[in-house]
């Protein structure tokens, strides 16, 4: 993180950080699309399809964000970042958001100029590794050589756990994505090391044979995903906040793509607000009071973008997990829209 931080420290003293506060929604609506920081290449949750279509979890919360702004989800354009890339192009103001696997942490929420607007995956930090190392646990990795990319938190997750458990290891540290993954594939790294999204999504579209590996038990840390914005925009702040927590609440009220317009005729009151039938959450957020119809219509749920994307209509097959309604046992809450 050091070298993000010094990084954003150059940003700041060139002038480049931040755009001018509380305008992002008046450039945006200008400018005519959202403009969101991507991975570069991360099938499941930011990734380009066969016709270069960006496609994943992420990038339906860009398409959400659209949709609550121009009634329009395809309004959007992707700016494929690094781990290391990704705080400076939201600093810098070339992103409106980073949508992008980014764990929340105390210091980027207050030491970088950038706040999270949410969380739209939990997740947490495990291993990698072929079959033929022979090993089980993450204990066993005495002497390991591990994969890791640069300018991610999973550095030092990993240090501070290797210390608390006795395990001496030899990090390798690789910039881009690709390269990362090359070098675990060609065997540079006994081991990979980062989210286990990360891990499910790189062992099924990044490893030939994806049998050949093994995805250890152990879970080493939280690793809250959400998207970012810039700080000192609370507007802005609100409309990414509340377009993701109308998608998770609009699954709690089973509100679909294919239901929605039907749901139009709910006497519930919660739905009716929701859908804009009763009108004031739209106005509250300076958008069209069809702002989260729009959303569900376009985007779907969050249920119904996780199935898609990353669960069980995707080849990663992820279960909900902790990422599960609060009612069925899982941590999506979303705050009321009320
Ligand atoms: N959640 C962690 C890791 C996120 C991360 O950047 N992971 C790497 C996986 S190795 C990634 O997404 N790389 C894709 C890319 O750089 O395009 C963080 O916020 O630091």
């Amino acid at each position: 993180m050091k070298i993000a931080t010094s990084v954003a420290a150059v940003a700041l003293a060139l002038g480049l950080a931040p755009v001018a506060q509380g305008a992002t929604l008046d450039v945006v609506k200008k400018r005519g699309e959202v403009v969101c920081g991507t991975t570069t290449g991360f099938a499941g949750f930011s990734a380009p399809d066969a016709q270069g279509v960006w496609r994943g979890l992420d990038v339906d919360l860009c398409r959400a964000v659209a949709a609550s702004v121009f009634g329009d989800a395809s309004k959007i354009k992707i700016v494929p970042l690094n781990s290391q890339q990704r705080f400076t192009a939201l600093q810098s103001g070339e992103v409106d958001v980073l949508t992008r696997n980014t764990t929340v942490t105390q210091q980027r929420d207050t030491a970088l100029g950038i706040i999270h607007a949410g969380i739209n995956f939990y997740d947490g930090q495990g291993f990698m590794v072929p079959k033929s190392l022979g090993v089980k646990s993450a204990k066993d990795l005495n002497g390991a050589t591990i994969c890791l990319q640069t300018g991610t938190s999973n550095e030092n997750t990993l240090a501070d756990w290797a210390r608390a458990h006795k395990v001496s290891y030899k990090p390798v540290v690789i910039e881009t994505f690709n390269e990362v993954v090359n070098a675990f594939a060609t065997g540079r790294c006994d081991v990979f090391s980062t989210d286990a999204s990360g891990l499910s999504s790189i062992r099924i579209s990044k490893l030939e044979k994806p049998d050949d590996y093994l995805v250890l038990p152990e879970i080493i840390s939280k690793e809250p995903l959400g998207p970012f914005v810039r700080q000192g925009d609370d507007a802005w702040l609100n409309i990414v906040r509340w377009s993701l927590s109308a998608m998770i609440e609009a699954e709690e009220y089973g509100l679909t793509q294919a239901n929605v317009d039907e749901q139009l005729k709910s006497d519930n009151p919660n739905v009716r607000r929701i859908l804009g039938v009763t009108p004031g959450a739209g106005k509250n957020l300076g958008l069209d009071e069809k702002w989260a119809y729009n959303i569900v219509k376009q985007v779907g749920n969050y249920g119904e973008s996780f199935e898609r994307n990353v669960g069980q209509g995707s080849p990663l097959k992820i279960r909900r997990g902790l990422n599960a309604q609060w009612t069925d046992g899982g941590l999506m809450y979303a705050l009321p829209i009320r």
